[in-house]
């Protein structure tokens, strides 16, 4: 029997996360954990624990006594925030991992999904149709916490066995929780200022073209990858994974089609650098090979739902 943990339950990924494999496979075999002391209401329809990913022992100890046998673990930092706090995003983004890579080589886990990101790309990096194997020299806090990861997932997997999967998120965007301390959080923020009516002050320029994805397809494909059989999974590093391509311009385009009179300006901060030194579009051909990845959702249908369901009161 299955009995699933996901660590870092709260945040953009794991509130949906949660939800779908609670569908999948029963809302008692999926247990969200974070460390907020409180349960997030849209969680309360199964088990919550309070976790900080960085307790290894209770961490241990929860995942013996409850034989867990899979655990997502998406407790970390993202890029703009770990560029203000290095020192503690290496020890959060690096800790948790080797406390879970440790006990699935000792056998109490027996799958570990762990995120990788397009940060862990670098400015030496072909920025367009970015390859799986390619030069990557990151140079954010987080990207070198995530190619340190990887190579620690890999070798994990070499080494002993330990079927850890991985994919390489691009910006994700969703309406169903808010993104923190991200790089391409402004593709999110946009949509609840345009529902506002109001100017959307944009932190990147406005031809700054990244990788994004809409929610769905990216919980999707997490949950096809670590579905899919053991043999099928060639890359145990991390997986390029490709939705869609934007820059801030064309995302203000496609939004004023629906809202003709929203209006953007351009005033980029300390997170230009970062989204500067990242691919524009992946090249994804290891996932639709290995696993059979498709994404579902373009431009102009994300925007529709995002327009139609964020809520413009959950923000200033
Ligand atoms: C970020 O902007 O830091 C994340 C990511 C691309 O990993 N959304």
């Amino acid at each position: 029997m299955e009995k699933i943990l996901i660590i870092g339950s709260s945040g953009q990924i794991g509130t949906e996360l949660v939800l779908s494999l609670r569908k999948l496979k029963g809302n008692d075999q999926v247990i969200a954990a974070d460390i907020k002391p409180e349960c997030p209401d849209a969680l309360k329809n199964g088990p919550y624990v309070v976790l900080n990913a960085l307790d290894r022992e209770k961490v241990r100890r929860f995942i013996i006594d409850e034989q867990i046998t899979q655990v997502y673990l998406l407790a970390a930092l993202l890029s703009a925030t770990a560029e203000k706090n290095p020192h503690f995003a290496w020890e959060l983004n690096m800790e948790g991992l080797f406390t879970i890579l440790e006990l699935a080589k000792e056998g109490h886990i027996q799958k570990i999904f762990w995120p990788s990101s397009i940060a862990v790309f670098g400015p030496t990096t072909p920025r367009v149709n970015t390859p799986q194997y390619t030069v990557m020299e990151p140079s954010t806090v987080y990207g070198i916490s995530k190619q340190a990861g990887e190579r620690w997932c890999e070798y994990y997997f070499n080494k002993f066995g330990v079927d850890v999967r991985s994919i390489r998120y691009p910006g994700l965007i969703s309406y169903t929780s808010l993104p923190g301390g991200g790089t391409t959080d402004y593709a999110v923020d946009i949509f609840y200022q345009a529902k506002k009516g109001r100017k959307f002050s944009c932190f990147l320029s406005e031809n700054s073209g990244l990788p994004m994805m809409y929610m769905e397809d990216a919980i999707r494909a997490t949950i096809e990858l670590m579905e899919a059989p053991k043999e099928q999974i060639k890359v145990r590093s991390s997986y390029n994974l490709s939705g869609i391509s934007f820059t801030p311009a064309e995302l203000a385009a496609e939004i004023k089609k629906h809202l003709p009179q929203f209006e953007i300006e351009y005033a980029p901060d300390f997170r230009q650098a970062i989204a500067d030194s990242w691919p524009q579009s992946i090249n994804d051909d290891a996932a639709r090979m290995d696993w059979g990845w498709k994404e579902k959702y373009p431009l102009s249908k994300m925007v529709e739902i995002m327009l139609e369901h964020v809520n413009p009161d959950w923000v200033q």
